[in-house]
């Protein structure tokens, strides 16, 4: 056979329960802010990355597969959509996704690190893109723990936990204290949408998350996509609301208003994403 066994110095990879998730590229820049390890890697393939603590969190040409799958389902379907809170999100994708829709007024986002807001606008710009110079857009640099804690209830149409894996700064995002907080300030007719990990390679933080927030709120449920650049690249997004599913109904007008702008997400690609919940998944969650 006719290869050459490459060097490992081209490549980058994450490294999660002894697999390996390696983009072939050159390094940018490396540094350490003080909640975590940034790291900005040109990858051949999918363009200008970002990793948070050595994790891919995001790249300019597969970014899309992750943030219209955990905006649009929430965005389309809740009652209102004025007033959104994103917790985290520092590269700007949610916050580029939420502005799509005339009917978002405000977006409060809240984001621990500064640096990856600086770095995310100066070497991958196109993520963020005009959300960056939206007025509707109000960045806060706090702790988003503290944000909801001190928030008054009823507050937000919409909650978007854009969140790193649960290891450092993110950790508490997870937690059924946060959540809880969560569900005190979102409105009655407002739904939260979450990152929650892969089913495969964080089975247990998978269904732990998808319990915790069917404690909190009457409804949640896990909908499943692909994100070639993260671990197992099978990916999860969790939806909770109350009353209702009402992440499942996705209102006509706003689905006209997005649906052209979109590379994934349509109301066929949600059906079919709630629907494809794996059934050793299904019978976890049953469990009590
Ligand atoms: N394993 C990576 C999980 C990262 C989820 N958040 C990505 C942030 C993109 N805005």
């Amino acid at each position: 056979m006719n290869y050459k066994l490459k060097t490992r110095s081209e490549w980058l990879d994450e490294y999660h329960q002894g697999v390996r998730y390696g983009l072939q590229g050159k390094l940018i820049l490396e540094e350490s802010s003080p909640f975590q390890k940034i790291t900005i890697y040109e990858s051949k393939r999918y363009g200008k990355a970002l990793l948070l603590d050595d994790c891919w969190m995001t790249a300019e040409k597969s970014e899309k597969c992750y943030h219209e799958c955990l905006i649009h389902p929430a965005l389309c379907c809740s009652t209102q959509i004025e007033n959104i809170l994103i917790i985290g999100g520092g590269d700007g994708g949610s916050a580029r996704e939420c502005l799509k829709y005339k009917e978002v007024k405000s977006i409060d986002l809240v984001e621990i690190d500064l640096r990856v807001i600086e770095l995310s606008q100066k070497y991958l710009p196109t993520i963020g893109g005009d959300a960056w110079s939206d007025s509707r857009l109000n960045l806060q640099i706090k702790n988003g723990i503290d944000w909801v804690k001190h928030t008054q209830e009823n507050s937000y149409d919409v909650i978007i936990i854009d969140g790193a894996d649960p290891i450092g700064p993110s950790k508490e995002l997870f937690s059924n204290s946060f959540l809880k907080d969560c569900k005190r300030i979102l409105k009655q007719g407002g739904v939260l949408a979450t990152q929650s990990e892969s089913p495969e390679s964080f089975q247990k933080i998978h269904i732990n998350i998808v319990k915790v927030l069917r404690e909190i709120f009457d409804y949640a449920d896990p909908m499943y996509g692909s994100v070639s650049i993260y671990p197992s690249g099978l990916w999860s997004w969790t939806f909770a609301s109350m009353e209702q599913q009402r992440y499942m109904h996705p209102k006509k007008s706003r689905v006209k208003e997005i649906s052209e702008n979109c590379q994934i997400w349509s109301t066929r690609w949600q059906q079919g994403a709630f629907n494809s919940i794996p059934a050793f998944i299904e019978r976890e969650l049953a469990k009590k």
